[in-house]
């Protein structure tokens, strides 16, 4: 039975240690360009991908189905070229869109320099 005595001398059975990295980065660093990067996934329909692209990243229909077929094939596909802070609100915009529809979309960014 658990008395008291045995809850306080028990071991932890979590670790509750969280380790926090913060990276502040420079106005010049925010303006340096990174690639946008569509992740292929199994869960994602395709026209939401296609839709999340037109939103998001104002492409013409034909050409988010361009970047969605290549996602779908090869694992991935470049979508756009940005600067840091414009690449990473897009990125954050698409993927909430995805979520707020049930679905895990990932597009992750790359330096581009
Ligand atoms: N592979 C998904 C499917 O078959 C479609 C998809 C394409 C998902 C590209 C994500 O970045 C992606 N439904």
């Amino acid at each position: 039975m658990n008395t008291r005595r045995d809850v306080a001398t028990a071991e932890p059975q979590t670790t509750t240690d969280v380790e926090l990295d913060f990276i502040t980065l420079s106005d010049e660093e925010l303006e340096k360009p990174y690639r946008v990067i569509l992740q292929n996934d199994d869960i994602t329909p395709m026209e939401v991908v296609v839709w999340v692209l037109e939103k998001v990243f104002e492409q013409s229909f034909e050409q988010a189905k361009r970047i969605m077929i290549e996602a779908h094939v090869k694992g991935h596909a470049l979508v756009t070229i940005l600067p840091f802070k414009e690449a990473s609100a897009r990125v954050y915009s698409a993927q909430s869109r995805a979520r707020d529809m049930g679905f895990p979309l990932v597009l992750f960014l790359e330096p581009d320099f």
